[in-house]
């Protein structure tokens, strides 16, 4: 389908703008892919080398892996020159949610070490506010999650468990996802703030100021914004 395209697209432009011997750090869906790939393409055909690689989920570290891309191990020893990863959706002031993907706590961990965050989406991702089309992925540890959600019901969301195999949804790192409709939030600095004030709350799907670039494809063609 045309999104399909689209990804393609922006994922492999991202890809062009690594560069030999970077630390780089590899997203996690259906768009990041593209990038992972052409990566993996550009080492095999001796276009780049010298890189090695931090993955944003376990899911995207096996992919890599199997792309033959030098893998760092958990830890991230030296600051990342260059991430690309997606999003859900993008405002223009290209801040994001992301989550879509259960990725976000090692994304924004990720995301935060990285010289460069370059976010590729497709077009459809492009939103006038964070939550008009996308709920908002909140991470919190099993102990007390209801109060967690009760919590963000409080802050006017809707609150979803997130669901897999007909059981509670579980992270990388073990977690349980809230998946909060809020609909169009006015102050999305304001309303992380008040999330990252509770204990048990360990990630969410707002990236305020993490992305340096956005590269969206679509009918009208590729645009690369920059921060
Ligand atoms: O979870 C995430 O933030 C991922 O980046 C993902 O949601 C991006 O979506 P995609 O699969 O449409 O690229």
């Amino acid at each position: 389908d045309t999104a399909h395209r689209f990804k393609q697209q922006a994922g492999e432009q991202a890809a062009s703008l690594v560069q030999s011997g970077m630390v780089i750090g590899l997203g996690t869906g259906s768009t990041a892919i593209f990038a992972t790939r052409r990566v993996a393409a550009r080492i095999h055909s001796g276009d780049l080398s010298g890189i090695v690689a931090i993955a944003t989920s376990r899911a995207s570290e096996t992919a890599a892996r199997c792309l033959g891309i030098p893998m760092l191990t958990d830890d991230i020893p030296r600051e990342i020159d260059l991430t690309i990863d997606g999003a859900d959706e993008v405002d223009p002031a290209m801040n994001l949610i992301k989550g879509g993907g259960g990725a976000l706590l090692r994304e924004k961990i990720v995301a935060q070490a990285s010289r460069r965050e370059i976010i590729v989406v497709d077009a459809g991702k492009l939103s006038p506010r964070l939550g008009t089309h996308w709920l908002l992925p909140v991470e919190v540890l099993e102990f007390g999650w209801r109060s967690q959600l009760r919590l963000l019901e409080s802050l006017g969301a809707i609150v979803t468990p997130r669901i897999a195999d007909d059981n509670l949804y579980r992270t990388d790192q073990g977690n349980i996802i809230l998946d909060s409709r809020f609909g169009p939030i006015p102050d999305p600095t304001g309303l992380a703030g008040k999330l990252e004030a509770h204990a048990g709350l360990v990630g969410h799907g707002l990236f305020i100021g993490l992305a340096s670039d956005v590269i969206v494809a679509g009918e009208a063609g590729i645009r690369h914004l920059h921060r």
